[in-house]
């Protein structure tokens, strides 16, 4: 017999972490079957990793929701969607009417960044809520980043990306890109770009206290004690100006505080920091004078140096080294994106702007101030279970997972139990999920268009790439962005039934009406009726991403530049459109009051006090740091047996003298507590880890009987954040520090 389906080929764009490998797709009816790199991808150029392959699995994983589940006593039962949809309509606007739009938190996670759906309707639930409790995956991780960027570029988003293809050495701090493939650095394949610098007779350094994936192949490595970063950063900038190495050449007439930055690195001498850090003063010294001679160098700090206790710090520092040595914004140094969808650094006046403007509501307990309109999640728990007026009552989590993945999670997993009402749009029954009196169903990456418009702002090339639906949504289906402009609807007053489609022309045109008034949109001061009527018959995220893309940087102007971009340009071209390498961008890119990149912020320099005070602090004991591992990804994807068991293990890696010590034996189980709690967990005695520093994977769940996470739930696990206090953060940012916790390591 023949089978009644062939077999057909479709591209799309892998929507699992940051680089943006282009995949190709074997579709037999509805079934994926088959999951290969696009050779002809214009940026990855055939790679993939273990977990696009992994894709096969996701879309049959019989445990994925696909119905809406209703809370039905312990359990869940499935659910119409308009049944569930009257539920919400008939719990939350009453919550509001009666508490305030403050009484609704909302969580957005880390997927929503990888899609369509999530970056562009998101903000339209948000501001229907009219809530001020937004928290967001951002502040267990980069906000460090992007505080640090705002303050000296004068945009959250203005985030220098390193030209790995063109330098010539490279310091990577607190990254893993080897299993992780890079983050705020969008480069598929960064293993071979990597492999290629060193091909070239570049010079590879990693600063991080294991000997990760990265450091072993790096020409050398340096195992520093975890939450130094900013005084080992401080030590090279010392040693930059007092060997009079800091050349920021044409950067010069643009930077304003040199002068300040160098009075305040005066006292972090390379012998100062050397017993934190763990460094010797003179490698620190020859880190510096070799950071100084190359001709491209370029420094990068991820989430090592983001989520510790000076990650604003570290983050701000990494960025004053690529300027002292002039390396940002240079070809082969740290240079800026200028992404075809368009930003912040592409609109306004080019070169000054009103900079950065941070705490303008602070949260009812802790009083932590806000970054971006979004409050630290650390704080989320307390929110909900400290009494008083203003509690947060209800929760919307959207693709989040904050039980396993944001600090203190078992207070926050008692938290949720105590909400009045909750709703999760998730694709998992799972820790988080598992307390929603509603859970709405994701999407299939299959039935969705992608284009990466967070990503494509972060790469280190410019790249426009979409990809459309793999398949037609079924019968019955709910496309995501319609699950989230639903919601919006029930949060605006228009119930269950709001007009979608008025809604959704709504938003479209406030986003066009913004885009014509850019005075550097190619679509500046256009007819708006006319551009209306161009896209009034599209729908959903691809008639933003039209807009987006025709008024952004490279856009048609609609009609204005016939060979410019927009999605039709796009859709002619599968395999991605190769915009160019990075330009320079210094000083149209700023949008700083000075004008200049600001190098000596006033809240930066405060801090530095905190930093000093820590150099006398006491030493010893043991820290926890996090560690990514390549066949997993955050907390989702152990449910997918392609992705389960070898080298997949959730355990404590310590270094042979503390195991001996302590006297722990290899593959038995131990305790290991901290200020927030304890989590039992089988040991791995190895080498890698620097002394003192034991390592501990996020993401994994601490198994729970309501998730239905069959094949995760068969896998030993603990949950690390069970193990993060939530009063440890980033005095700055607000960040969770996840890294550099003090724990102890007993037999159990
Ligand atoms: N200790 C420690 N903690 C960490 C980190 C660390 O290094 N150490 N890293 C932090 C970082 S960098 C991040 S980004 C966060 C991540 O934190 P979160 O974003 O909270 O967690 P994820 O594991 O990404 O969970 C994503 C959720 O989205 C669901 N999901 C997946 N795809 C879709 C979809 O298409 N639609 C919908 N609706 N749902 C979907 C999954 O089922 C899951 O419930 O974790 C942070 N936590
Ligand atoms: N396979 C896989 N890929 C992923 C993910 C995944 O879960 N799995 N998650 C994705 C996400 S959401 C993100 S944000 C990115 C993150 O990508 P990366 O930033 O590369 O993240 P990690 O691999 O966690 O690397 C962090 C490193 O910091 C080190 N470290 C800890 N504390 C310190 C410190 O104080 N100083 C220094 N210098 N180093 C320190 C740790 O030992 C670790 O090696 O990865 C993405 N890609
Ligand atoms: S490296 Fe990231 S984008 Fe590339 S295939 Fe793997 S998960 Fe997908
Ligand atoms: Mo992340």
């Amino acid at each position: 017999m023949t089978s009644v389906t062939e077999p057909r080929t479709g591209y799309r764009t892998c929507p699992l972490c940051e680089a943006t490998c282009g995949l190709e797709l074997t579709l037999e009816g509805r079934s994926l079957v088959r999951v290969r790199g696009d050779r002809e991808d214009v940026f990855s150029r055939g790679y993939i990793c273990p977990k696009a392959l992994a894709l096969v699995d996701l879309e049959r994983d019989p445990d994925i929701v696909r119905t809406p589940l209703i809370r039905d006593g312990d359990g869940h039962r499935e659910a119409s969607w308009a049944e569930a949809f009257a539920l919400i309509d008939s719990r939350l606007p009453p919550i509001i009417a009666e508490h305030g739009p403050d009484s609704v938190a909302v969580y957005l996670g880390n997927p929503n960044v990888h899609n369509l759906a999530g970056l562009l309707y998101n903000p339209v639930l948000v501001r229907a809520l009219g809530t001020a409790n937004l928290y967001t995956a951002t502040s267990v991780d980069q906000m460090p980043k992007q505080v640090a960027c705002a303050y000296m570029f004068g945009s959250g988003l203005s985030i220098p990306i390193p030209d790995v293809d063109r330098t010539e050495h490279m310091l990577i701090l607190g990254a893993n890109p080897l299993v992780s493939n890079g983050s705020l650095f969008t480069a598929p394949d960064l293993p071979g770009r990597l492999r290629a610098l060193r091909a070239r007779g570049g010079k590879l350094v990693v600063v991080d206290p294991r000997r990760t994936e990265t450091a072993r192949h790096a020409d050398e490595h340096h195992a520093i004690v975890p939450g130094t970063d900013a005084h080992l950063l401080f030590a090279i900038v010392h040693t930059l100006f007092h060997e009079d190495l800091a050349r920021p050449g044409r950067l010069e007439q643009h930077t304003s505080g040199i002068d300040v930055v160098r009075d305040l690195a005066e006292q972090f001498t390379p012998e100062t920091v050397a017993q934190a850090t763990g460094i010797d003063a003179g490698e620190i010294r020859r880190m510096a004078r070799e950071l100084a001679a190359a001709e491209r160098a370029v420094v990068y700090g991820r989430v090592g140096t983001c989520t510790q206790e000076f990650g604003t710090l570290a983050s701000w520092l990494v960025d004053v080294v690529n300027v002292l040595t002039g390396n940002l914004d240079r070809p082969g140094g740290a240079m800026f994106t200028r992404p075809a969808t368009g930003g912040s650094n592409t609109a306004g006046t080019p070169g000054v702007g009103k900079g950065a403007r941070f705490g303008r509501r602070h949260t009812r307990v802790r009083g932590l101030a806000e970054h971006f309109s979004e409050f630290p999640v650390a704080a989320l728990a307390e929110e909900i279970l400290e009494a008083g007026d203003g509690r947060v009552r209800a929760l919307i989590s959207v693709a989040g997972n904050p039980v396993v993945s944001t600090p203190d999670a078992r207070r926050l997993d008692r938290a949720l139990d105590a909400l009045d009402f909750m709703v999760a749009v998730d694709i998992y029954l799972n820790e988080t999920s598992r307390h929603a009196d509603v859970i709405l169903p994701g999407e299939s990456t299959l039935t969705r268009g992608h284009y990466d418009v967070a990503f494509t702002a972060l790469s280190c090339r410019n790249i426009a790439h979409y990809s459309p639906p793999a398949l037609e949504a079924e019968d019955g289906s709910i496309h995501e962005w319609e699950v989230l402009l639903r919601l919006a609807g029930i949060a605006a007053g228009q119930g269950p039934e709001a007009d979608l489609r008025a809604l959704d022309g709504f938003v479209a045109r406030g986003v066009l009406e913004r885009g014509l008034r850019n005075a550097l949109s190619p679509a500046h001061g256009a007819d708006l009726e006319a551009a209306w009527s161009e896209v009034a018959d599209g729908e959903g995220p691809e008639r933003l991403l039209d807009i987006l893309l025709r008024t952004g940087p490279y856009g048609d102007g609609f009609g204005r530049d016939p060979e410019g971009l927009s999605l039709t340009k796009l859709i002619e071209h599968p395999h991605g459109i190769d915009l160019g390498p990075l330009q320079e961008r210094i000083p149209e890119v700023l949008r700083t009051p000075s004008g200049t990149i600001e190098l000596a912020p006033g809240d930066i320099v405060e801090d530095v006090d905190r930093l000093r005070a820590s150099l006398e602090r006491a030493h010893g004991g043991l820290v926890l740091v996090g560690r990514r591992q390549l066949r997993s990804n955050n907390s989702w994807m152990h449910n997918l047996p392609a992705l389960s068991g070898g080298s997949n293990r959730c355990t404590v890696q310590i270094h042979p003298e503390d195991a001996a010590r302590l006297k722990l034996e290899e593959g038995k189980p131990v305790r290991v507590s901290s200020s927030a709690g304890s989590i039992d967990i089988e040991v791995e005695v190895t080498d890698v880890m620097r002394p003192g520093v034991v390592s501990i994977p996020h993401g994994w769940g601490d198994g729970n009987g309501e998730a239905r996470l069959h094949v995760a739930a068969g896998q030993p696990a603990a949950n690390s954040n069970a193990l993060s206090p939530a009063d440890l953060i980033d005095a700055l940012s607000g960040n969770a520090v996840l890294n550099g916790i003090p724990v102890t390591v007993a037999p159990v």
